[in-house]
C-alpha cells in the first residue's frame, strides 16, 4: 500500500467544526491519493450503532433499546468503543482513518488510544481537540439542538446538561471560532501528519 494506517481523532462539542475540517482534511488528503476513511455520525449513529432496520412492531421499543445507542454516559462509551474498535481495523488496514464524534469522555477517548496503539504502534492516534468556546458553538447551532437542549427538550446534551472533559495533552490543538477557514485548519492537521512521518 505504501501508506501507514493511522486513526486522527476529531473531539469536540456540537457544532464546533469538528465534521466540517474532518472532511475538508478528507478532501485534502484524497487529493494528495491517500487512501483514507471517514467516519462520523452519519455512517456510524445511523449505520453501525442504529436499531436494526427491520425492527417489527412486536420487538417494541425494548429491542430498540437494546441494540440502538443514545446519549447516556454508558451509551456513548459504548458508542465511541465500537467506533474504535472499527477505526482501528481500518488503520491496521493502512487506512487514514478520520474520526468526528463528540466524544465528551477522557477515558473513553483513552482506551480507544490503547486499542489503537495496541494494533498498530505508538503514535497511531491522532487526537484533534476542536476547541471551539461553547457560546460560539451555540450561536451557530446549526440544526437548533442547542435551543431545544436549554428548553429542556433534548436531555444529556452536551455542553448544557452534560459534561464535555477536554484532552489534555491532544496532539493537536485546534482553537476554534477565530477567523481560519475550515481548510486552514485541515491544512494545519495534514502538516502534523506530515512531521510525524505519517505521510
Ligand atoms: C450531544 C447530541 C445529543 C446530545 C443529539 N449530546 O452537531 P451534531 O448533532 O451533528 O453532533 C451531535 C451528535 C453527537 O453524536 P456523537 O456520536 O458524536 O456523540 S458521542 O461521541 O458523545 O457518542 C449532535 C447530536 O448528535 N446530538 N443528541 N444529547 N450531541
Amino acid at each position: 500500500l505504501g501508506q501507514r494506517g493511522v486513526v486522527v481523532w476529531f473531539t469536540g462539542l456540537s457544532g464546533c467544526g469538528k465534521s466540517t475540517v474532518a472532511n475538508e482534511l478528507d478532501r485534502q488528503l484524497n487529493d494528495l491519493s491517500h487512501a483514507t476513511m471517514l467516519l462520523d455520525g452519519d455512517n456510524i449513529r445511523h449505520g453501525l450503532c442504529a436499531p436494526p432496520a427491520k425492527l417489527e412492531p412486536e420487538h417494541g421499543a425494548e429491542f430498540a433499546n437494546r441494540f440502538g445507542l443514545g446519549f447516556g454516559a454508558i451509551d456513548r462509551e459504548e458508542n465511541i468503543r465500537r467506533i474504535g474498535a472499527v477505526g482501528a481495523l481500518m488503520a491496521s488496514a493502512g487506512l487514514i482513518t478520520l474520526t468526528a464524534f463528540v466524544s465528551p469522555y477522557r477515558q473513553d477517548r483513552d482506551r480507544v488510544r490503547q486499542i489503537v496503539e495496541a494494533s498498530g504502534k505508538a503514535g497511531d492516534f491522532i487526537e484533534v481537540f476542536v476547541d471551539t468556546p461553547l457560546e460560539i458553538c451555540e450561536a451557530r447551532d446549526p440544526k437548533g439542538l442547542y435551543k431545544k437542549a436549554r428548553a429542556g427538550e433534548i436531555k444529556h446534551f452536551t455542553g448544557i446538561s452534560d459534561p464535555y472533559e477536554a484532552p489534555e495533552k491532544p496532539e493537536i490543538h485546534l482553537a476554534g471560532g477565530d477567523d481560519r477557514t475550515p481548510d486552514q485548519q485541515a491544512a494545519e492537521v495534514l502538516e502534523v501528519l506530515k512531521t510525524r512521518g505519517i505521510l
